[in-house]
C-alpha cells in the first residue's frame, strides 16, 4: 500500500464569523499550513482571502502572499482552488458582479500566479461538473448558500487546458458519480492526462452522502491503481478518512470542510486535525508519506515550483 498523502484545506471559503480559530490574515494562514506541515501534511489546499477583512476573495496578489511566506517556511505541495465559480438560485451570475468569480477569472488567478516561479502551484483544484451545493440552517429553517457552481464540459475543458498550459497537474473534485464520468470522459477525449488523482468529496448536502458503501462505490469508478484521496463534510470526515486509511487512499482534511475533532469539539487548529489523521494512520500501520514522496507519487517534479 502506498504511504499516506495529507492535504491541509486550511480555510477555505469559510465564514471567519463561523469559527474563532478560522486562519483569516496571510501571517495565521502560513502559520497554519507550517504546523500542519509539521503535523504530517504534505499538501497545502488554499483559497483567497482578503489580508484586511479576513473574507474570502479569490485573487492571486493575496495568494501569493501567503504561498511565498509557506515556502520560507516549508516544502509543501500547494494546490490552489478553482473551484467556486457559479450563481445563486435566483438566477443571479455572480461573476457578472465578481470577474473573478466565473470560472475564466478562477482559473486565470492560477495562471497570474503561474508567472513567477516562487508562486507557481503544484496542484489546482478541478471541479468535475455543476453540483447543487449547499448548507441547510435548522435554526434558521433556510439554506445558507443558495448556490449551484457552474461548470460545463466546455468550462471544464478550458480549465484543464489553462493548467495543462502552465504545468499545473488538476485534482479533481468529485462530489458524485456522474463526475467521476466527466472527468472519464475527458480523459477518452485527450482533455486530461494520465496519471489522473481524484479527491472524492462526500456529504455536501446536494451531493452523494458520506456512507462507507458511496465511498467504495466511487473508488470502483475510478480505474484500477488511480490515486485517490478523500475529504467530507462535518463530523463525516472521521469515518471517511479512517475508510481511506484502510483501502489505501489519501485524505484531505481542514477548516475548510469541518471544523469538529469529535462530535461536541471544535478543533483548535488545522494541525490538531493532521495530528488525528497520524493517530489513526499510526494504529492501522498506515506510513506518512514526506513532501518528497508525496511528490513522486503524484508525478510532481521536486522542482516543479520552480519552472
Ligand atoms: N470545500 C469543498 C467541498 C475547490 O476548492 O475547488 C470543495 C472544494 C472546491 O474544495
Ligand atoms: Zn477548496
Amino acid at each position: 500500500m502506498q504511504k499516506l498523502i495529507i492535504t491541509v484545506a486550511i480555510s477555505g471559503a469559510a465564514s471567519p464569523e463561523d469559527n474563532p480559530y478560522l486562519p483569516k490574515t496571510p501571517k495565521e494562514q502560513i502559520q497554519a499550513a507550517y504546523d500542519a506541515w509539521n503535523a504530517g501534511a504534505s499538501i497545502v489546499h488554499l483559497h483567497g482571502r482578503n489580508p484586511y477583512t479576513g473574507k474570502p476573495e479569490h485573487k492571486a496578489e493575496y495568494l501569493a502572499e501567503v504561498i511565498v511566506g509557506i515556502r520560507s517556511k516549508c516544502d509543501m505541495i500547494i494546490n490552489v482552488s478553482t473551484g467556486g465559480s457559479g450563481r445563486r438560485v435566483d438566477g443571479e451570475w455572480l461573476y457578472k458582479e465578481i470577474p473573478e468569480e466565473s470560472v475564466k477569472g478562477r482559473v486565470s488567478v492560477v495562471a497570474a500566479l503561474c508567472k513567477g516561479p516562487e508562486t507557481k502551484p503544484d496542484l489546482a483544484s478541478f471541479n468535475a461538473g455543476s453540483p447543487v451545493i449547499d448548507i441547510y440552517s435548522h435554526t434558521q429553517k433556510d439554506f445558507l448558500l443558495k448556490f449551484v457552481m457552474v461548470q460545463s464540459f466546455p468550462d471544464m475543458v478550458y480549465i484543464a487546458n489553462v493548467l495543462k498550459e502552465n504545468g499545473v497537474k488538476p485534482e479533481l473534485e468529485c462530489y458524485d458519480i456522474g463526475m467521476i464520468n466527466n472527468c472519464l470522459f475527458l480523459r477518452d477525449i485527450g482533455v486530461l492526462e494520465e496519471p489522473l488523482y481524484f479527491q472524492f468529496v462526500l456529504g455536501v448536502l446536494g451531493q452523494i452522502p458520506a456512507t462507507v458503501d458511496n465511498l467504495l462505490h466511487m473508488r470502483r469508478c475510478i480505474p484500477e491503481g488511480t490515486m485517490w484521496s478523500v475529504c467530507a463534510v462535518g463530523l463525516n470526515e472521521w469515518p471517511m478518512v479512517t475508510t481511506a486509511i484502510i483501502l489505501g487512499g489519501h485524505v484531505r482534511v481542514g477548516f475548510e470542510d469541518n471544523i469538529y475533532l469529535k462530535r461536541g469539539v471544535v478543533a483548535k487548529s488545522n494541525a490538531e486535525m493532521v495530528e488525528k489523521v497520524v493517530r489513526i494512520a499510526k494504529e492501522l500501520d498506515r506510513e506518512i508519506a514526506s513532501v518528497d514522496e508525496a511528490r513522486s507519487m503524484l508525478g510532481l517534479s521536486k522542482y516543479s515550483n520552480r519552472r
